[in-house]
């Protein structure tokens, strides 16, 4: 780690090729209207996908990034939900699976106001939309405002964030409830396998993997845990993704999408305070989700949050990158910060020669170097963190992540993650949000630091 201090930051002329590098990978994958997160594992729009790209994307075309947020929402379903993949009609069904003969989004989700013309995933992911557009907002304000840019998105953030905090508070706790391992974006961290192991998996011979057509069968989830996947969104669906029809056999309170959420309200404060609307309820609901999340996740024994499952109401003691997320939240208290940055610096966290954060404790039974979410490093959560260690004024810390994050994504070729105790880059190259946040570090450290964040 002191060698990476060290290190100087890219200089200029590697800063110029880097830029270069993380424009060609957004702009290979701009679709016409939004951004695949990879052309071979991955060829739809992703929902916080495309949060992370609009952040990235507003420094090379302010108007494309809001495009990319607007054609999300534009699926957005009548009870205010955000779909975690928005399809690409012109992609054939085989080419990513589960695909829109297995949502049947248009007709199963009816009830739920799911669009009739546009096929879309039923579940959700991380709501980083109402930062993303703030963000993409700030970087051209004429151009905004000239398109009635926040007008128009507005009233759809309110929406997806009732959602949330209504439909979704299964736990009447006031936070946010997930109800698919894919929903929190980490799909097979280890925290989800006590609550998986209660699901009794689909039959293998009722649907064909597609990620194993382009990703190591090493590094994905398994054929069991995939089966369990299928499983529940099946059920979901055959509830017509109601959330009070549904019997939510999984059901978890995560750190990081309520950290999320609650950054969503900062940045909808913002918003409305732009718009002359009244900001105080969305910072009272941000006061009150941080209540909620310190209350009901906070850990000091493990040092960070941890993720609650409803099925008993227990905390799941398994340590992941999820339960440093909540960094991100202005008004934690000073000694949890404290701790967290704690841990950050030790032995479960502490990535040597990468120094991207891993996803699951390095030193937890479930480690595993390669294998999705439970260990690999991803250059998503570093650039929270990386914001988060600003937040609260740790500007030495959040150099080292983000120094760490520019030299790793350069030299993996925008990996979609990496092997945390090498730093050698895994799942799909060209990665669009690696692209992305790369750029937005790299505005970050050409403009004054208040002007950017
Ligand atoms: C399922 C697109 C998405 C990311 C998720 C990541 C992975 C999908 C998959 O890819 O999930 O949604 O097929 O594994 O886990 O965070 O949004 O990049």
């Amino acid at each position: 780690m002191t060698a990476l201090l060290d290190r100087p930051a890219p200089t200029a002329a590697g800063g110029l090729s880097l830029r270069r590098g993380a424009a060609r990978v957004l702009l290979g994958n701009w679709t016409g209207a939004g951004t695949v997160p990879s052309r071979t594992l991955y060829p739809h729009q992703w929902s916080w996908d495309s949060a992370f790209i609009a952040i990235g994307l507003r420094h090379l075309s302010p108007r494309r990034a809001q495009r990319e947020l607007e054609s999300l929402f534009a699926a957005q379903w009548g009870d205010g939900r955000v779909p975690h993949i928005v399809f690409n009609p012109s992609v054939p069904d085989g080419a990513y699976f589960p695909s829109p003969d297995f949502w049947r989004t248009s007709t199963a989700g009816a009830r739920a106001g799911a669009p009739r013309e546009r096929e879309t995933s039923g579940i959700v992911q991380p709501p980083v939309h109402a930062l993303a557009a703030w963000l993409t907002h700030r970087a051209d304000p004429r151009e905004s405002r000239r398109r009635g840019f926040l007008p128009r998105l507005y009233p759809r953030l309110v929406a997806w964030h009732d959602y949330l905090l209504t439909s979704r508070d299964l736990g009447g706790g006031g936070l946010t409830a997930v109800v698919h391992p894919w929903e929190p974006g980490m799909d097979n961290s280890p925290c989800w396998d006590t609550a998986l192991a209660r699901v009794t998996p689909a039959d293998p011979a009722g649907f064909r993997r597609a990620d194993l057509d382009h990703g190591h069968p090493a590094d994905r989830p398994t054929d069991l845990d995939y089966g369990r996947y299928v499983q529940l969104a099946l059920d979901y669906r055959d509830a017509g993704y109601d959330d009070r029809a549904a019997r939510h056999r999984f059901a978890l309170e995560d750190p990081c999408v309520n950290a999320l959420l609650i950054a969503g309200e900062h940045a909808l404060a913002e918003i409305a305070a732009y718009l002359g609307e009244d900001a105080a309820p969305h910072r009272a609901r941000a006061d009150r989700t941080t209540e909620a999340l310190v209350d009901r996740l906070w850990d000091a024994e493990a040092g960070l949050f941890l993720a609650r499952d409803l099925a008993d109401d227990t905390l799941v003691r398994e340590r992941s990158v999820a339960g440093l997320v909540p960094l991100l939240t202005p008004g934690l208290p000073g000694p949890v910060v404290d701790r967290l940055v704690a841990t950050l610096d030790g032995p479960g966290f502490h990535a040597g020669p990468t120094a991207l954060v891993p996803s699951y404790d390095l030193t937890g039974r479930a480690f595993d170097r390669t294998r999705y979410w439970r260990g690999p490093a991803w250059f998503n959560t570093a650039w929270l963190i990386e914001r988060g260690l600003r937040t609260h004024g740790r500007h030495r810390h959040a150099d080292r992540v983000r120094t760490a994050i520019l030299e790793t994504a350069g030299a993996t070729g925008f990996a979609e993650y990496v092997d945390p105790t090498t730093g050698e880059g895994r799942g799909a190259r060209a990665f669009s949000w690696t692209a992305a946040l790369t750029l937005d570090l790299l505005a970050a450290e050409e403009a004054p630091r208040e002007a950017q964040r």
